[in-house]
């Protein structure tokens, strides 16, 4: 009797789970709501792919195998948002017009090579690496003077790094037109592209792009052949600072699935080669979906982190403009791996990921309007580059070499929220009211040292409180803007 009973249980219990999936082969996208903290953190730990979630639900993608196996109904109220993910991606890109569509790995080449062509004063391409079926991996400079390495503070904005979540190219590619077609008619801009060196990676992953678009696939990671049978690695968990299984799988099935070890794709390798060249001071990966800015560390909860109210503010001001909510980025999840914490962690580099809009792909008609509030907070950091660094643009430390007194002196205005980094109390205080004239009295002895060619004022700064604070901040590069090469300091 109990085996009847347990039997029909259990036959009751996959009938409601595929009559919730009837007739859908590929992957869903599921809600599961009233769940705990712990149910959503076992979530997380299993590695499941989780594009959002919120206090007492998760938004689960879900492989056919998962889907058989039942494993996420067991608590919470399942209901699914949509049941057949590649079926979706057919609908957008069905409804996509010549007027509104996404670009594709061809059109965007087509295009960053047009652009090259018609501004190649502030524009070069390059390939900065190939994918593993060797599709380039393009890498567009815009700078004055794009061909030469100068000591401008340096940005990386880059795009889809998930191969489904077409929106993140889009927005790099709204920001380099803006760039371009301003420069030379908008002051801003045209001080930007001066002053700074922006390299863009729209497409990190151009053959998951092709396959999510050419197939109609819902598909996240590259396209490693694995054994025949297993394609992918997540390219967002194969980054090498503090690479491993939190947050990310080490089964080749999976969708968060780390590779075989830190970098062993070329995609990840190709951001590494660049970065470890360019030495940036801050960057932005794009992902969908949730309407939230990013910033490291994501590895662990409550990772002690240097910089953490430098990136807490600098997402905060960027957030001003497309009214996303900055969050810690282990809040969202923790997940090793991902490029941010290897930018920041390893390279010191202000990394912040964005997840655009509400859902992985909006149609075709949306990109105007999510490019028209994304645009304006990647120029605000790109501008802010060079007031928040935490490294110099030539990654090494002859920063004074570079200084420019004014706007170290601008800088220091905009600095009393960093001042909660100062654990010092009192010398705070003291610095907060006469901050101007203590700004005044370092910038004269950074420029004394600058003059007379040795270090002798410049150490005389230990001797106050107030200026050894100052000290460290210069010692930690904070107080650069407007480094180039033509900037000559006062005299
Ligand atoms: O899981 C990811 O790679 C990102 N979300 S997405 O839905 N686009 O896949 C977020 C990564 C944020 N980083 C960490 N939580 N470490
Ligand atoms: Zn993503």
């Amino acid at each position: 009797m109990a085996r009847v009973r347990f039997f029909s249980a259990v036959l009751l219990f996959s009938l409601s789970v595929s009559l919730l999936f009837a007739a859908t082969v590929g992957s869903s996208l599921i809600r599961i709501d009233g769940l705990s903290d712990s149910e959503i953190r076992g979530y997380f730990e299993k590695g499941y792919d989780i594009p959002r979630h919120g206090d007492d639900f998760v938004e689960l993608v879900i492989s056919p195998e998962e889907k058989a196996a039942g494993e996420f109904s067991k608590s919470g109220k399942v209901s699914v948002l949509i049941p057949d993910l590649d079926c979706y991606i057919g609908e957008i890109l069905a409804g996509q017009t010549r007027e509104a569509s996404y670009y594709t790995f061809k059109t965007m080449t087509e295009q960053l090579k047009a652009w090259t062509q018609e501004y190649p004063d502030i524009t070069v391409l390059k390939s900065i690496g190939k994918s593993c079926e060797g599709r380039d991996i393009w890498g567009l400079k815009l700078s004055d003077n794009p061909k030469k390495d100068e000591a401008e503070p340096a940005v990386l904005v880059m795009g889809a790094h998930h191969a489904r979540e077409w929106p993140s190219f889009e927005v790099p590619m709204a920001v380099i037109k803006l760039l371009i077609e301003g420069y030379g008619k908008d002051e801003k801009l045209t001080r930007l592209v001066d002053t700074r060196e922006i390299w863009f990676v729209p497409m990190v992953n151009p053959d998951g792009v092709e396959y999510s678009q050419n197939q109609s696939r819902y598909w996240r990671k590259n396209r490693r052949n694995i054994d025949g049978r297993n394609f992918g690695v997540d390219l967002n968990r194969n980054y090498g600072y503090q690479w491993g299984n939190v947050g990310a799988s080490n089964s080749p099935s999976s969708d968060t699935y780390h590779g075989t070890g830190p970098f062993s794709e070329p995609e990840a390798q190709a951001i590494k080669k660049l970065a470890e060249r360019e030495k940036f001071q801050a960057s932005v990966s794009f992902h969908t979906y949730s309407e939230l800015i990013l910033y490291p560390f994501g590895y662990g909860y409550n990772i002690p982190c240097p910089d953490g109210a430098t990136l807490k503010k600098l997402a905060g001001e960027m957030a001003g403009y497309n009214g996303y909510d900055p969050t810690n980025s282990a809040e969202l999840y923790p997940a090793m791996g991902d490029s941010d914490d290897w930018l920041y962690g390893d390279q010191k580099t202000l990394a912040f990921t964005f997840e655009l809009c509400r859902t992985f792909i909006p149609s075709a008609s949306e990109i105007s309007k999510f490019n028209a509030l994304n645009v304006p907070a990647v120029i605000h950091l790109i501008d802010k580059s060079g007031t928040y660094a935490v490294t110099t643009p030539s990654g090494n430390a002859k920063l004074i070499e570079n200084f420019d007194i004014q706007a170290a002196l601008s800088a220091w205005t905009d600095l009393p929220e960093l001042l909660a980094d100062c654990s010092d109390d009192e010398t705070r205080i003291r610095i907060e009211e006469k901050a101007e004239l203590v700004a005044q009295k370092a910038a004269q002895l950074v420029e004394a040292d600058v003059i007379s060619g040795d270090d002798s004022s410049y150490r005389l700064t230990v001797s106050t409180p107030e200026a050894e604070y100052i000290r460290k901040l210069v010692d930690r590069k904070l107080l650069f803007d407007n480094l180039h090469e033509n900037s000559a300091v006062p005299r």
